[in-house]
């Protein structure tokens, strides 16, 4: 135990052994956490108290699921159409179901109070040739985490989507509501703009563990390494590790419950007094995300926001024509580096299995009608003739 400890700290981890439920040790372990001195030499500490927490929160999930009789309460659940479903998320009375609205048409109940919204609803985006599926949140309050306001299933809905618009309004307090929203959905295991750390971790059935680039490890050397790799049940694997990660690098691509998700911030309310300082101080506090100012009221910056959304989904639009016919209206969504092949297997299982050549124009030819093999990386916007 390091001296340098703080009373706080003391008292709390006191309160944590003497805790008898699964709340109390909760609630204990947390105030541990805010009160550890933060610096490298309580990384291992800290790190600890997190490995709890997460381990304890899961069994209280466990309880309160077997408590209801394993339905989970309320379901949130929106079937997934399009290429990609999106959600907009936000406090109450922020402007998200005005934005539904404006940006896909569907008649949605406004009204300037909270919780006008109460059930996810979704409606369809069109953006040059393919649909996204935006859905529309019941507003996002502080406790969701710990189940208050529509807690549960509001974030298992958050948790199922492919990417999210966090919404603020820019006239009130942009920050406050935004750290809000993040240190929510980060309670529940949701990463938002953050990098899945560089780590691969291949599981055998036998031979130990070996790290591959142990030089990266920071403030930490093999053996932590394998100590929480044992913890986590995991004892035969190679590690290969690329980039400088620490043990808390280690531990979350463990954690299979960690979601990371991509966001963008629409700052909502543009036209309304304040918004412009609330603009400008958000832009300051802000640095990985890409901010979007709209007046929904105006129509003020709402033509830019399908393009956004689209370049939060890893995906590409590819357009198909059977040989020498019609371009396809509709584009066909793919991943991001999809081949030739990966297009073909897409449109028809015969014209993947009978694939001879395929001709492309766009982006990823070199000329017009260029005629490629079945390990071609497509771009978006390419259109494609696939020859059996
Ligand atoms: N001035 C101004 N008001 C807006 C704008 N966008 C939305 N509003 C108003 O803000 C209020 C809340 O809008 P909603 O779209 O219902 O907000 P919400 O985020 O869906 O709210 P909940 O469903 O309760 O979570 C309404 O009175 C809207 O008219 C805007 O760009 N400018
Ligand atoms: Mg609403």
């Amino acid at each position: 135990m390091p001296a340098n400890v703080t009373p706080e700290y003391l008292k709390a981890e006191d309160a944590y052994k003497s805790a008898k439920s699964s709340k109390d040790k909760i609630a204990a372990l947390e105030a541990m956490l805010s009160a550890i001195p933060k610096h490298k030499g309580t990384e291992k500490m800290q790190l600890q108290i997190k490995r709890n927490l997460s381990r304890l929160k899961k069994e209280l999930e466990k309880e309160k699921e077997q408590k209801k009789g394993g339905a989970g309460g309320a379901s949130f659940f929106v079937r997934k159409e399009g290429a990609a479903q999106v959600a907009l998320v936000g406090l109450p009375n922020s402007g998200k179901s005005t934005l539904l609205k404006e940006l896909t048409g569907k008649e949605v109940d406004i009204g300037h109070y909270a919780f006008t919204t109460v059930k996810p609803t979704p409606a369809m985006l069109q953006y040059k040739g393919i649909q996204i599926q935006l859905v529309d949140m019941p507003g996002l309050i502080e406790g969701v985490s710990i189940g208050k306001g529509m807690g549960g299933p509001l974030i298992s809905a958050i948790r199922a989507v492919d990417a999210i618009v966090i919404l603020v309004d820019l006239s009130v307090d942009p920050i406050k509501d935004l750290e809000l929203i993040l240190k929510e959905l980060e309670a529940k295991g949701l990463r938002i703009n953050k990098k899945v750390p560089n780590i691969e971790i291949l599981k055998l059935p036998t031979g130990g563990i070996e790290i591959v680039g142990e030089n990266f490890l920071v403030n930490c050397n093999s053996q932590d390494v394998k100590k929480v790799l044992q913890e986590e049940r995991v004892h035969n694997a190679i590690i290969t590790i690329k980039e400088p990660v620490s043990l808390t690098d280690i531990f979350e691509v463990l954690d299979s419950s960690l979601e990371y998700k991509k966001a963008i911030i629409i700052g909502t309310k543009g036209d309304l007094p304040g918004s412009k300082e609330g603009l400008e101080r958000l832009e300051k506090h802000v640095q990985n995300f890409k901010i979007v100012p709209v007046s929904a009221i105006n129509n003020v910056n709402l033509d830019i926001i399908p393009s956004e959304i689209f370049s939060l989904l890893n995906i590409i639009r590819i357009y198909t024509r059977s040989p020498g016919g019609e371009i396809d209206d509709e584009a066909m969504p793919m991943k991001v580096d999809s081949t030739t092949l990966d297009a073909a297997k897409k449109v028809h299982k015969t014209l993947y299995k009978n694939f001879k050549f395929a001709r492309v124009w766009g982006d990823s030819a070199k000329f017009d009608g260029q005629k490629v093999g079945p390990v071609h990386v497509l771009r978006d916007g390419d259109i494609i003739e696939i020859h059996v």
